[in-house]
């Protein structure tokens, strides 16, 4: 079993769309083993995205996530990072598959409805990040 840590951005949040990626979720397989919704500071975005602190849409995306809740999810089963990553579909909308979460809410390459760790390094950053040991069942 793997670990894979999962957010629902806010402009799924906004758009009231939080429970057509939950069915998502659970009928790819996963267990929800933490789920609570936040709202995150612009402080706390820049050191959740920290890796990307040079690209050039750092400074937007840390806006866009801070501008209202997201949800924030650790889900669990086998080889849940590479495929969350597939049930998310490509970072832009336009490029990802059919029947993918990023494909059928996704609004723009920033707007894209959910993040997903891209490596098991990722999710030893991300998990911790947002729950303590004792949130996660
Ligand atoms: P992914 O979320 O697919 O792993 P990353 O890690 O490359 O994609 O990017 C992190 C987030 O930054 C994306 N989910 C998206 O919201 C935003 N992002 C990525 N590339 C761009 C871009 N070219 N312009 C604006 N925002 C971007």
């Amino acid at each position: 079993m793997e670990r894979t840590f999962a957010i629902i951005k806010p402009d799924a949040v906004e758009r009231n769309i939080v429970g057509k990626i939950l069915e998502k979720v659970e009928t790819a397989g996963f267990r929800i083993v933490g789920m609570k919704k936040i709202l995150l500071s612009k402080c706390e975005a820049e050191g959740f995205y920290y890796v990307h602190k040079e690209r050039p849409f750092f400074n937007d995306l840390c806006s866009f996530m801070s501008r209202s809740p997201v949800v924030v999810m650790v889900l669990e089963r086998e080889h849940a990072i590479n495929t969350w990553r597939e049930v998310m579909g490509a970072t832009n909308p336009d490029n990802a598959e059919a029947g993918t979460i990023r494909k059928d809410f996704g609004l723009s390459i920033e707007e894209n409805s959910v993040h997903g760790s891209d490596s098991p390094e990722s999710a030893a950053y991300e998990i911790p990040y947002f729950f303590s040991q004792l949130e996660l069942l």
